[in-house]
């Protein structure tokens, strides 16, 4: 892959940018911002006294050819927003500056520092998050290479390797079993107590190693006797698709198109249930077939099935544990109609920047904080205070009753959800869960609210650094041209509501429309993306 070791000018790496999701671009720029990231990691283990720091190399969604790298904090969170910029010095600066530029950084004094490594399946994974193990060694840090994990897996083993959620035995630090626990424990508040007749789903695993994740679950639903309640079925496995292409979460969500491989059988039966994950398995979007489209379930109806489950058992377990805050966070990429929707039902809805950090902590406001983007990446926040009550009172001998069994079912939902990230697999059973308490079919819950049509598409530009978006990433600052462009096209349609701003993971901007009907929402962004072509190309 790429120019051989020997051969990377050390005194001019790539300049790259510690994005929403870490440095990510063509795989060939990465081999010296690896390395640095090792460093860095170790630096910020000694900061944070010894304690271990997660380091993950993917490129998530993106194209094979890119990588990318992200740095996990020892709770598991994503790495603080104080060090992304020491991060962008240590693995941009010349190797002779490197020492002094780490001494610059290096503020901790603990005696021992260590690193946990995981990578996706890509075939330059290996030899990349081979870099940062050398980086990190050449610190000093101790290094666990955790091998090929989802992103979720990876934060999962740092924040259990540090303390920071129950230990529970098995691989991976139990991730798979603490899951399982848990979906098992939210089946139990079931009123119904038989199987299901439409227990299966298939998987759309994008080629890539969402689909070791879901061996491991399928596994444990068999033993424990709950394949009659959940058989997972997993499609586009590893080398059986390129990974993210035609197939994965990201192209059904961006396309609107069904995974490819997936035979008649599968698209066509009815009641099927289908899902993707991406490159990483944070993502999770669901699909079936309705009476003549492709139908997407797609972040925004993940998040109100779950947001309205939730707000019920809270109104139940009121007489034990009071009113705790509920709210809905999304994106300017949510559907005009999930918002009303939830508001409706008296849901909170906040927004935030597009990025799953800024997401994250907006939803970290609430006791109970729901967020999704529109393309799966979510989970459900509980705060530790509430969580350590729900734990308490779950543990105490129940009376029965309405208040305790919502007290039940909330503790499971926060064992369930990744406290850390998203995470497809979680979501998965999370849903599926929901699913099966509500005795909902997957026609019901698509048909919650209507979506307004909406259409994505992307541009190259000559440089994306040149458009300037608003704090909201909802309107473009510059150019000034360009905006008032957008507008007037947003206007010629019905309902129609239009945005781009440059991505933070990939090198083009992004072009958003929706509009009252399909042809609009289509014919919209075409404008638009012809807009930007013609004004910042
Ligand atoms: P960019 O490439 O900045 O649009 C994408 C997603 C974000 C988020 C980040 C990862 C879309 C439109 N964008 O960001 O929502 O998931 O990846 O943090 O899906
Ligand atoms: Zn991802």
């Amino acid at each position: 892959m790429g120019p051989a070791l020997s051969k990377i000018d050390r005194e001019h790496p790539p300049q790259l940018a510690y994005g929403t999701a870490g440095f990510r671009c063509d795989a060939t720029q990465l081999v010296i911002a690896m390395e640095r990231v090792g460093m860095l990691a170790a630096l910020r283990s000694r900061d944070r006294d010894g304690l271990k720091i997660g380091v993950m190399v993917t490129a998530s969604h993106n194209p094979h050819r890119d990588n990318g790298v992200k740095i996990v904090d020892p709770t598991g969170a994503m790495l603080a927003q104080a060090w992304e910029s020491k991060a962008e010095k240590v693995a941009c600066c010349p190797e002779s500056q490197l020492l002094e530029t780490l001494a610059s950084v290096a503020e901790g004094e603990a005696a021992s520092a260590s690193v946990v490594i995981g990578r996706d399946t890509r075939a330059h994974s290996r030899a990349l998050s081979q870099r940062v193990r050398a980086g990190a060694e050449a610190l000093g840090a101790r290094v666990e290479d955790v091998g090929v994990v989802t992103t979720p897996q990876l934060h999962h083993c740092v924040r259990a390797a540090n303390g920071f959620s129950p230990v529970v035995k098995g691989p991976l630090y139990g991730y798979a079993d603490a899951l399982v626990d848990a979906f098992e424990a939210l089946l139990k508040t079931s009123p119904h107590k038989t199987g299901r007749p439409d227990s299966t789903v298939v998987v759309d695993c994008a080629g890539g190693v969402g689909a070791f994740g879901i061996h491991q679950l399928r596994r444990r639903l068999e033993e424990r006797g709950l394949a009659s309640v959940l058989s997972l079925r997993a499609a586009n496995i590893v080398r059986e698709a390129p990974l993210n292409h035609q197939c994965g979460a990201e192209h059904v969500q961006k396309q609107r198109l069904p995974p490819k491989n997936l035979s008649r059988r599968d698209l066509g039966a009815p009641n099927l249930r289908g899902c993707s994950v991406d490159g990483d398995a944070d993502r999770l979007v669901y699909w079936f077939h309705g009476l003549s489209n492709f139908e997407i379930v797609d972040g925004d109806k993940i998040a109100s099935l779950l947001a309205v489950f939730i707000a019920r058992e809270l109104a139940a377990a009121q007489p034990l544990i009071g009113t705790p805050s509920l709210g809905v966070v999304q994106t300017a990429y949510a559907n005009g109609a999930a918002a009303a929707f939830l508001r409706e039902r008296r849901v909170e809805v906040a927004f935030a920047k597009t990025g799953v950090k800024y997401v994250h902590h907006a939803a970290e406001a609430f006791d109970v904080g729901v967020y999704f983007e529109a393309n799966g990446h979510g989970t459900v926040l509980v705060k530790e205070a509430l969580r350590a009550r729900l734990a308490q009172l779950d543990s105490e001998p129940g009376t029965g009753g309405r208040a305790r069994l919502a007290v039940s079912r909330l503790h499971a939902v926060a064992r369930l959800a990744n406290q850390s990230v998203g995470d497809a697999l979680a979501d998965l059973l999370l849903v599926e869960a929901v699913l099966c308490l509500q005795q909902k079919s997957i026609a019901a819950w698509g048909a919650l609210y209507d979506e307004l049509p909406s259409r994505q598409l992307k541009q190259r530009v000559a440089s994306r650094a040149l458009l300037e978006p608003n704090a909201t990433e909802t309107r473009l600052v510059a150019p000034a041209a360009l905006q008032a462009k957008i507008d007037a096209l947003a206007a010629s349609h019905k309902s129609g509501r239009a945005f781009v701003r440059p991505s933070g993971t990939e090198d083009v901007v992004r072009v958003y429309a929706e509009a009252a009907t399909r042809r609009d929402a289509d014919a919209l962004a075409l404008e638009v993306r012809r807009a930007v072509f013609d004004l910042a190309g």
